[in-house]
């Protein structure tokens, strides 16, 4: 027997987390079109739509008005305290942050089983490359590609052209992200690494992200009336920061 249940109170702390937290009902969503809030142009926002795509969720969109602050209004920070899209309501269950979104929908559908699976030692790569993509790919990114007008020091492109040197090894290994099919962390990075490749980026020194690259792109359907649409409205909003 366990050695921790001769100690009274770890045994009292299991019936109490027993009783707060029954359980969880076979997931399904809560509604038939759980609500999206997202932006055009927003990358995140472009990762959940590729995600409601390859999941086929049928979902009703809202757009949100970033420009006019819609985003502040009271009734959305119900939604999402951090005034952020993408954000969902599943009839009254919220979530913001894209990456948990991905992982909601992926519990949730029989698609997102097979890119989200319950193996333990599975689940722990692709949650290491999403937290590897929104921890330190994306930030980086950011670091190059951002909204002040500056341009980036040289410390910025290294950081960034270290992170996709990291990317490439984590897809020498299999070919995707994380395991040896594509994954939610496929999807979360695609949204990258597409964005980086629509500014012209030069990817060329990196082969596993170009041979990577055209793969996912064809795995989500609709791709080319999803993400680029979404790419080029970031795009004219960076030309424009660029052009102050
Ligand atoms: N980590 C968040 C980032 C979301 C985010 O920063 N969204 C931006 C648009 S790309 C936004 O909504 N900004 C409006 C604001 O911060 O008020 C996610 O992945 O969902």
């Amino acid at each position: 027997m366990y050695r921790a249940l001769q100690n009274p109170w770890i045994v009292i702390a299991i019936v109490f987390e027993t009783m707060a937290c029954p359980p969880p009902p076979p997931p399904r969503f809560r509604s038939n079109n759980p609500d999206v809030y997202y932006t055009p142009g927003s990358p995140p926002s472009g990762m959940i739509l590729m995600a409601l795509k390859v999941m086929e969720v049928d979902a009703n969109l809202k757009r949100v008005d970033l420009a006019n602050q819609e985003q502040m209004k009271p009734e959305y920070l119900k939604i999402n305290p951090q005034h952020t899209v993408p954000a969902m309501d599943d009839n009254g269950f919220t979530i913001g942050e894209s990456r948990a979104i991905l992982a909601y929908l992926a519990e949730m559908t029989p698609i997102g089983k097979l890119i989200y699976p319950r193996c333990p030692w599975k689940r722990a790569k692709i949650n290491e490359m999403l937290y590897f993509d929104v921890g330190r790919l994306y930030p980086h990114f950011q670091g190059v590609y951002d909204f002040s007008g500056k341009n980036p020091s040289d410390q910025d492109k290294t950081r960034l052209s270290e992170s996709l040197g990291m990317f490439e090894e984590y897809l020498s290994r299999n070919g995707w992200a994380a395991t040896d099919c594509m994954t939610i962390a496929d999807l979360s990075l695609l949204t990258t690494v597409s964005l980086l490749e629509h500014l012209g980026y030069n990817l060329s020194n990196y082969t596993r992200i170009a041979e990577w690259l055209p793969k996912m792109k064809a795995t989500v359907p609709d791709y080319q009336s999803v993400n680029p649409p979404n790419m080029d409205a970031w795009k004219a909003m960076y030309d424009a920061s660029r052009s102050k």
